[in-house]
């Protein structure tokens, strides 16, 4: 293979080129090595037999009921106490009142994640899906991380599939993939220590999937984690997806480093390089060989990484979003939003083809390629 400047690669593409598996040291070698170009191609070759040209990305609306939180994770600068001038909680009725003040035609994902507020009553969580469902019966509401779903088991006295089993009823459509973090302990320890455990946040998920709910799965990289924690998450979520197949897309969230204690108590106020994101997709596309799409989260790597990483195995750009407030707490430099339009330009640049999805990954609009006239 002319084309490989590390050559202990071939095995490993040779491998991938058959359909075949990669072992977790085969995963480290290719975290480690320096050929880049060689770890591009392979992301992409992997990403275009799934998909070929075409790029994933949603008309969608993100909404945080309330940043009041108790769970002290020392990454987040989104978190507030109650009483405290920044922070917000909106009933059910608020919800859907901001929804409203935010609704552009043709949007179709809600995806909510919040704090843990220590004090709503368990029907507070139901009632907010049903008010959202009857008053915009066209939007699929995406909400409630595992980390979430734990909480509302513990306020509801009741299982996580319980907790699961009711939301669904009221119409929750899908799970979003937050509050995964790093699974290996010796970093979850120390930076989310009162969160979901990792087995019980892939319990959870386990769950839902068993309810025919389709979720998504994130990593949080670019703090305190080694690269081996970071292919250790990966080597969990791929055993979970061969078990039940019920994730959509993993997307690994990179460390936005102002305002957190993390980042105060490491001095660490690097942003994570373009370099390292990308390779991190692109390890990702191909280690994850279960996983139907790998999202670029263009609020965290920004438009320009992204745009990029349609070359490194990414299939799915998110969405729209309209507002976003956990990524911008921590120092995200990302607009707020984007237009439905500034997607469609920023797949097509690319030299890709832009498919608007919704939240269960329904097609509902392909797009030409640039250049290319839209047939009739
Ligand atoms: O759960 C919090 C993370 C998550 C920071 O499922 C941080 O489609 C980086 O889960 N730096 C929320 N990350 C966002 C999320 C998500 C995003 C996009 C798509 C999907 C999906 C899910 O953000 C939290 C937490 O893991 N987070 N603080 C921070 N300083």
């Amino acid at each position: 293979m002319k084309w490989l400047r590390d050559q202990s690669l071939a095995p490993i593409v040779e491998k991938v080129e058959a359909g075949g598996r990669l072992s977790f040291d085969e995963g480290m070698r290719l975290y480690h090595t320096r050929d880049l170009n060689a770890l591009m191609r392979l992301a992409n070759r992997t990403k275009e037999r799934l998909h070929g040209d075409r790029v994933y990305f949603v008309h969608s609306m993100r909404l945080e009921f309330t940043n009041i939180c108790y769970v002290g994770c020392t990454f987040c600068a989104f978190a507030a106490h109650k009483g405290e001038d920044r922070a917000w909680d909106y009933s059910p009725q608020e919800v859907v009142g901001e929804v409203r003040r935010r609704y552009v035609p043709g949007i179709t994902e809600l995806h909510m994640s919040s704090g843990h507020h220590p004090n709503h009553p368990w029907a507070y969580y139901p009632e907010m899906v049903r008010e959202l469902r009857a008053t915009f019966p066209d939007l699929q509401v995406k909400a409630f991380t595992a980390a979430e779903i734990e909480h509302l088991a513990r306020i509801g006295k009741r299982p996580t599939l319980e907790v699961l089993r009711e939301l669904q009823a009221a119409g929750l459509a899908a799970m979003p993939g937050g509050g995964a973090e790093i699974f290996a302990d010796r970093v979850r320890r120390q930076v989310a220590k009162n969160k979901v455990k990792a087995e019980k946040w892939l319990q959870i998920h386990r769950e839902a999937h068993s309810l025919g709910m389709h979720t998504n799965a994130t990593m949080l990289y670019g703090h305190i984690e080694t690269l081996e924690e970071r292919l250790d998450h990966m080597h969990r979520l791929r055993e979970l997806q061969d078990e039940t197949g019920g994730f959509h897309a993993f997307i690994p969230l990179a460390f936005q480093p102002l305002g957190n204690t993390l980042a105060q108590n490491l001095g660490k106020t690097d942003f994570t390089t373009g370099l390292d994101d990308l390779r991190n997709l692109a390890v990702a596309r191909i280690y994850l060989d279960n996983f139907p799409h790998i999202k670029g989260y263009w609020v965290m790597i920004g438009s320009e990484v992204t745009q990029v990483s349609l070359d490194w195995g990414v299939s799915d750009i998110d969405g729209t979003i309209q507002e976003e407030h956990i990524a911008h707490a921590a120092g995200a430099t990302s607009p707020m939003a984007l237009s439905q339009a500034g997607m469609v330009r920023m797949i097509q640049q690319a030299g890709r083809v832009p498919v608007l999805r919704d939240a269960y990954y329904h097609e509902l609009e392909v797009f030409p390629a640039a250049g290319v006239e839209a047939a009739d």
